[in-house]
């Protein structure tokens, strides 16, 4: 937590906030890939966890089995779209599904996942929030693909893993990937059916490769970058540059050093362009320092992802992204008004998860005594608002909201003590009167009660003055 002092209304007043990064908490999240679709950013990222072993004890390693998703479209607030492909639906029996990348070809999106290091599938899907189906008969690449280990090198062979996919202006598709050795970075053409390669894969020239391909055209020109010197460490992401897609890859530069509180683990990013801005996704391991654990060794597998903004040179180097806290511009605030804004969104969160709706979307849920979620950048304007209502369900005895802007122990703008209701989605709006919430504030909505799964929140909205 920082204190910041803030100008509302001609005074100057100081309220601690809450950093911002990492930008989602509830579950552990990694490899995060980007997908601008519709005026919202997406991000696709590997699902971690810690796997129970022998004697309870966690086991390390990356057992992942499915891919979250998450969306926003002020840069703050992000909506969890929980788990959106899972390895059961992969027909030909994929194991797990690292590092995704997602793509959109007319009005299809296109999932690349890798098993492991053994190989890459592809699901499929009509909406960028799943369910993704991979329906093909194998995985789309594999090591007998031709070319794929064609002048490979390295103590450990290829990887063939980290997919990053690209339809060039001409409407060809690509696909780049490979790790861990600088002989191993490989790019195929796909079919325009994007769930076939076409022809052989081709070695890419990309100084101190290791893993995690990514590709973005800026100004007209192919940027590709990874990881880079993962064992001379630091793990950096480092990018090369072309005028073609597939060859001629050169002027080796860095986009970013690891990231803090990364405990000298493995480092993944994209970059991508939003609402006239350049960012780079990563992740860290701040979550699971939060979640206290303890152990460096273990931390390796519980990731979560980050967001900073990305600038060129006037040349078109990238200069290297720096890492923050809160660096990154809400682009703009969420209205309380009218319409019902829905629980599964928010900035920061604290005890909580999300589960699926009978809707398609998620409630808010496992709410015990002191658990919250924030909203950033809540917009009440003047004169504010007068009622908060809240669609809620499961209610036990007791529970209710508190209401508190910019802390979880700030400024109380309202209580609402809920009546008990029966059913995990049996709906009901309940609402209470609130007092000064006026201007842009963080909004926090405090559960509070006695015993466990308090209630089920699936959405909140307010009444103006
Ligand atoms: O998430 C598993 C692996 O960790 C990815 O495939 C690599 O790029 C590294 O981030």
């Amino acid at each position: 937590m920082k204190k910041i002092t803030t100008a509302l209304f001609g005074l100057l007043i100081t309220v601690s906030a809450f950093a911002d990064w990492p930008i989602f908490t509830q579950r552990y999240t990694a490899d995060p890939y980007s997908l601008v679709h519709n005026g919202r950013l997406y991000l696709y990222c590997s699902h971690d966890f810690l796997k129970e072993g022998a004697e309870s004890r966690p086991e390390r390693g990356y057992f992942m089995k499915d891919i979250t998703c998450i969306s926003t479209d002020d840069m703050k607030n992000w909506t969890d779209h929980g788990e959106v492909f899972d390895v059961k639906d992969s027909k030909w029996g994929a194991k797990l599904s690292w590092a995704p990348c997602v793509i959109e070809r007319n009005g299809k999106f296109y999932l690349y996942y890798g098993d492991g290091m053994n190989c890459m599938g592809v699901a499929v899907s009509d909406s960028p929030t799943g369910p993704f189906v991979d329906t093909n008969d194998g995985p789309i690449v594999d090591k007998k693909t031709p070319g794929v280990m064609e002048g490979s090198g390295g103590q450990w062979g290829m990887w063939c893993f980290d997919p990053g996919a690209l339809i060039d202006d001409d409407g060809q598709a690509y696909l780049y990937f490979g790790g861990s050795h600088p002989d191993n970075a490989r790019v195929i053409k796909l079919k325009e059916n994007m769930i076939e390669v076409d022809g052989p894969a081709v070695k890419l020239n990309a100084s101190g490769f290791f893993e995690a391909s990514f590709v973005h055209k800026y100004r007209g020109r192919y940027y590709l970058s990874y990881s880079g010197h993962h064992f001379s460490k630091p793990s950096n992401i480092e990018y090369v540059t072309s005028d073609h897609p597939m060859t001629g890859f050169d002027n080796p530069g860095i986009a970013m050093t690891p990231p803090p509180v990364n405990d000298g683990h493995n480092h993944h990013h994209s970059i991508f362009e939003f609402q006239g801005r350049w960012y780079m996704a990563y992740h860290n391991r701040q979550v699971a320092h939060d979640n206290g654990v303890e152990s460096q060794a273990l931390r390796e597998f519980t990731r979560n992802v980050c967001i900073d903004e990305l600038f060129y040179n006037e040349d078109g180097s990238i200069r290297p992204v720096i890492a923050t806290r809160d660096g990154v511009d809400q682009l703009k605030y969420v209205s309380p008004y009218n319409h019902p804004y829905r629980a599964h969104t928010m900035a920061l969160s604290k005890g909580i998860q999300t589960a699926p709706n009978n809707d398609g979307g998620r409630y808010v849920t496992e709410l015990n005594d002191g658990d919250w979620i924030m909203i950033k950048g809540v917009d009440f304007g003047l004169p504010g608002a007068a009622r908060f209502m809240a669609e809620v369900a499961g209610v036990s005895k007791g529970a209710s909201i508190d209401l508190r802007l910019d802390d979880p122990n700030g400024v109380r703008i309202g209580t609402c003590n809920l009546e008990p209701t029966e059913g995990g989605q049996n709906w009901v709006i309940q609402s209470t009167l609130t007092n000064n919430a006026v201007g842009v504030r963080d909004l926090f909505l405090v559960f509070r009660g006695q015993g466990n799964d308090l209630l089920n929140l699936n959405s909140w909205q307010f009444e103006p003055k």
